[in-house]
């Protein structure tokens, strides 16, 4: 490997490695990782097992170079090479990002495509290349300020583009170039290397200048600007529907140019439609690729099917997930706009419609209802399999949001709980601990995390013990340089680090949070908080740009750090820091450095959360709400070696019914000195909607952050108490040897074996 990076930088650049810049390294050394892979990916390629594609308009994939080196067995040959060289293998962490995606939805796909390489599982990735991946954020007095996140400018050296496999979609108004790049998905220490095959749009006839100059020319400069224009950004939201026309040309041009390529390699087989199915197979990622239901249809009548027969075999194509139980959040398409872009799947949806209406009662189950069309309902109907993201979520479904599909269709619905990829989430972010986890029972768990359970009962070994707070203090430093360096704020170490870190969004209750500090911060200040050891409490979260009232929130809580961090009273005590730009690189550091794992959406709201797993694998307990994913955790680990409070989702139900803010504040001073301290100038700002969204309106505190203000208060302070006690890193060490659960190659398995059949 030595000569071959030295080769490659001299080929490339005619540089030595000392004299290449860090970018020069970053491309060639990726290159070598790409060349060693490449017999495996060409075998890969050339199977034709089933498989199945993961059709997603998010892969949050974050930096793919440690994760590659580590999964092709190169990353300790790397550093020594490029040691040897006196270079760092860590400059690699200037490499930005690819943030092609949101949130969680975005990462679980991410997790899953290595995950699936890794256990040799033919699961490949279909999505959008965006040009620029979501914004990057920094803080101006304290709002969040958006900017463009231009991810290719340290090039995308992973990538390779294929022009053969351009293929042509078809809008009402024009055709448009959908061009792949293909990266090769490699597991760990696993022959099988997917692809992640992601479409660029771009015009068929280029700019001309020639024709600038008469109206013809206008017209194509205008269509060339336009198919530029789908895959040149994503939408930055996150649990929210944004209906906008250019959101669903983006999800045609993705699902069509998805659907063309497996097609066309399917006929190559010459094998008759029939037998589709039994050569692939669609995971949809909840409802934003749903159009391949309608355009399968499409594609299969161009082939000489007909509408029935299309259908049949579409019907065993398709698997749905879903990921939100929102109602903002549910896509739903008007008629008009669909006619507009893509009349000609329109009319499949109609006739998937009619099916319907010969099958069902037409009066309680429909796609198209007030001129649109319900994207979860289409999926549902045709899907073979619609599951939820953990068994709480999936309960939710089955007796709420669909229950009337379940009760015609129970056979469908099944539970896959998430996962997240132990090598980047344990391996890679947190060598301490993995040094120390491989010493006492060797590797083999980063290929099977099952193997924690080995250490069940080390949490009685003193050593053990010690050698764990050692580590944790190792991250905890890395952190806190990171964040000097960075944030400009001086984090003590040695204060307990207790950590929020997701998008922010009102259910996800950033907002209870920050009301617990005030209140905190005011007991410290009247002398109440004797034996509270102090605490930092970090935030990372992004906003959706038209989000209002969570950016409000980011101000608040920024304005909370100011008043926090700069009285010398209450800053002997805690410290508030909203860490900028927030993502997959800043989440490593994070979640490897933390005490505390704040995972306290309002019960039934967060469909299942990932961070929250990322945290327990690597020894944090969750203080949090029995909902989503928290409560297999607390299951999986003992609820008392966790922190849950709060209302259930049964309580909230309940309380929902007839709910009143002011009965929680009335007769709780404390309270209603910190919702006061929101308005009446003891802050530096004042957030008088916040204000009101907790006390007014129709439909006043949506989340009931008062409901579950005492309870909440009350486990921190518990928390607070046992971390300065051995109780409490028991605890953590009793959550990492039991998080075998939420490993994703667990997930993965799970989904082949209830759902693919691969
Ligand atoms: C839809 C239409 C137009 C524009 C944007 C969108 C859109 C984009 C992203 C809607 C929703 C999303 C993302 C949803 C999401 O991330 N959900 C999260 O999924 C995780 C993985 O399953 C769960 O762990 C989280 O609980 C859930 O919130």
């Amino acid at each position: 490997m030595k000569s071959c990076l030295e080769t490659f930088v001299d080929v490339l650049y005619g540089k030595s490695l000392m004299e290449a810049s860090t970018k020069e390294l970053y491309n060639a050394l990726a290159k070598v990782v790409v060349k060693n892979v490449e017999k495996n990916w060409d075998e890969t390629r050339n199977l034709n097992n089933k498989r199945c594609g993961y059709l997603s308009a998010e892969f949050l994939i974050g930096r793919m170079i440690y994760a590659n080196l580590l999964n092709a067995g190169m990353l300790d040959e790397a550093k020594y090479i490029l040691e040897q060289n006196n270079i760092d293998i860590n400059v690699f962490e200037e490499v930005e990002d690819a943030a092609l995606g949101n949130g969680g939805l975005g990462r679980l796909a991410a997790c899953y495509l290595e995950s699936a390489a890794t256990e040799n599982i033919l699961l490949d990735g279909y999505g959008l290349r965006y040009r620029y991946g979501l914004f990057k954020q920094s803080f101006k007095n304290g709002f969040q300020n958006e900017e463009a996140d231009d991810w290719l400018k340290w090039g995308d050296p992973f990538s390779k583009r294929v022009e053969d496999d351009t293929v042509i979609v078809h809008f009402k108004d024009m055709d448009i170039k959908a061009v792949p790049y293909d990266m090769p998905v490699i597991g760990y220490h696993s022959k099988v290397v997917n692809t992640l095959r992601l479409w660029q749009s771009e015009a068929i006839k280029e700019f001309d200048f020639k024709e600038f100059d008469n109206m013809e020319g206008v017209k194509t400069n205008d269509e060339a600007y336009k198919a530029k224009e789908i895959t040149y950004v994503l939408y930055p939201n996150d649990n929210t529907l944004e209906g906008k026309k250019l959101r669903l040309r983006q999800e045609y041009f993705m699902v069509s140019a998805s659907l063309q390529d497996m097609l066309k390699k399917f006929k190559k087989l010459n094998l008759t439609f029939k037998e589709l199915p039994n050569y692939y197979i669609w995971q949809l990622n909840d409802t934003h690729p749903t159009l391949a239901i309608p355009e399968m249809i499409r594609l299969l009548k161009n082939e000489g099917l007909s509408f029935d027969e299309s259908l049949k075999i579409v019907r065993k194509m398709f698997n749905f997930t879903n990921h939100t139980i929102m109602a903002e959040a549910l896509e739903q398409w008007p008629i008009e706009m669909l006619e507009e872009l893509i009349p000609d799947v329109l009319k499949e949806i109609k006739l998937i419609e009619e099916d319907l209406e010969k099958n069902l009662d037409k009066n309680k189950y429909f796609i198209i209802k007030n001129n649109k069309v319900n994207m979860a309902y289409l999926a549902i109907y045709v899907s073979e399999h619609v599951n939820g993201v953990a068994a709480i979520h999936t309960e939710i479904l089955k007796n709420n949001t669909f229950k009337e599909w379940y009760e015609v269709y129970p056979y469908k619905f099944v539970n896959v709980t998430n996962g997240v990829t132990p090598r980047r989430w344990l391996a890679l972010n947190n060598e301490s601990l993995s040094k120390l986890i491989t010493s006492r029972i060797g590797d083999g768990w980063v290929k099977n995390l099952g193997e924690l359970a080995k250490l069940k009962g080390i949490e009685n070994d003193e050593e053990f013990l010690k050698d764990f707070i050692t580590s944790r203090n190792i991250n905890k430093i890395r952190l806190a340089n990171y964040i000097e360096k960075h944030e400009g704020i001086d984090i003590p170490v040695n204060y307990m680090f207790d950590i929020q870190i997701k998008r922010l969004h009102e259910y996800k209750r950033q907002l209870l949070n920050a009301l617990s500090i005030l209140y905190l911060a005011f007991e410290i200040k009247e002398g109440n908080l004797i034996d509270y050891k102090p605490t930092v409490f970090i935030f990372g979260a992004k906003s959706a740009p038209g989000y209002y009232m969570a950016k409000q929130i980011i101000k608040l809580i920024n304005t909370i750090a100011d008043y926090v961090n700069n009285d010398s009273v209450i800053s002997k005590k805690i410290k508030v820091c909203f860490v900028q730009n927030y993502n997959v690189s800043y989440a490593e550091k994070l979640v490897s450095a933390a005490d505390l794992s704040e995972q306290i959406s309002m019960a039934g709201m967060e469909a299942s959360g990932t961070g929250n797993m990322k945290f327990m694998i690597n020894g944090t307990p969750t203080l949090g709400t029995l909902d989503g994913a928290n409560v297999e955790i607390a299951a999986e680990a003992g609820k008392s070696n966790n922190y849950i409070f709060g209302l259930t989702v049964e309580e909230v139900d309940a309380l929902k019914k007839n709910y009143k803010p002011e009965l929680f504040v009335e007769n709780n001073p404390k309270l209603k000195k910190v919702l006061n301290a929101l308005i009446d100038g003891t802050l530096n700002a004042k957030f008088e909607e916040i204000y009101d969204s907790l006390l007014k309106g129709n439909e006043p505190d949506r989340y009931l952050v008062l409901a579950d203000f005492n309870s909440y208060i009350e486990m921190k302070l518990f928390a607070n108490k046992e971390y300065q006690s051995k109780e409490y890193y028991k605890k953590c060490i009793v959550n990492m040897y039991s998080s075998y659960r939420f490993s994703s190659d667990r997930s993965i398995k799970d989904y082949n074996e209830l759902i693919w059949k691969l």
